[in-house]
């Protein structure tokens, strides 16, 4: 493993790391069947909602769809790490998946980065998390290393020209500053090939759903400390003045946020 130091270095200057083996292959298994159930959901709202071009394969906000994705932030995977990429208490900012189907490509293959704005503090960190191999077949992401560094979109030509696959084994996770220009690969095999896609934030920062509340505010109390941080019961928004005018304790907007 990394020390803090080295991932520092690598993350500010090639704007991701892979780390091998950080899930076992039976918690692989549980969140994989996890997924099948969250891909029945949101594929039923999507279609339903009239957004299902382009979308078939993503997943979205599986916090709250299957204990097992509660018992994934409950594990505070790279945790340290994390902690060095802000320096700060940060918060889970979006919890979604992709499901890379044989031969369809969804948005994911677009090259894009997370994130509009530029930023020079560290704002926002993507974890992806491989829940089959990846291999240049099935569709490993491609990421064009240092284009955290820069405020513009390389040129499709000269990001397929420069950029590295993430080619790994299920159980591995790639931290990514939300920076990175990336794109999925198309997958050209008959299997699908998928993933966990999180990001995580500055609390400051909206979540993209509100997961206390999809939780229950009244769950916050069963959370350790740091997970309860993590999935952003300390950095809520009141809605009444009852709600605002509290002892620091009790606060939505705890002190330490940022
Ligand atoms: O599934 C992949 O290979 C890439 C996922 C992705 O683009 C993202 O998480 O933003």
């Amino acid at each position: 493993m990394l020390t803090q130091e080295e991932f520092h270095d690598e993350i500010k200057d090639r704007g991701w790391v892979h780390f091998k083996g950080v899930l076992s292959s039976e918690f692989v298994d549980a969140l994989n069947e996890g997924m099948d159930i969250a891909y029945q959901n949101c594929r039923n709202v999507q279609v339903q909602n009239g957004v299902d071009v382009n979308t078939d394969g993503t997943v979205h906000h599986l916090l709250g769809q299957h204990e097992v994705f509660l018992e994934f932030i409950k594990k505070l995977p790279l945790h340290d790490y994390m902690k060095t990429f802000f320096g700060i208490p940060y918060i889970v900012n979006g919890f979604g998946g992709v499901i890379n189907l044989p031969h369809k490509a969804s948005y994911v293959c677009n090259i894009h980065r997370d994130i509009r704005t530029f930023y020079t503090l560290p704002m926002m960190i993507n974890m992806l998390v491989m829940l089959d191999d990846f291999t240049l077949e099935n569709g490993a992401t491609y990421f064009l290393s240092g284009s955290n560094k820069k405020d513009e979109r390389p040129t499709d030509e000269d990001f397929y020209a420069k950029s590295e696959r993430a080619v790994g084994k299920a159980g591995d996770i790639i931290l990514f500053d939300s920076l990175v220009w990336h794109a999925a690969g198309k997958n050209t095999t008959e299997k699908i090939r998928r993933a966990l896609t999180l990001t995580y934030s500055r609390p400051f920062m909206k979540q993209q759903l509100d997961y206390p509340r999809a939780l229950g505010y009244d769950r916050g109390e069963e959370f350790s400390e740091d997970v309860r941080q993590v999935l952003g019961y300390n950095s809520r928004v009141p809605s009444n003045l009852s709600e605002w005018y509290q002892p620091p304790a009790k606060r939505f907007y705890k002190p330490g946020q940022g």
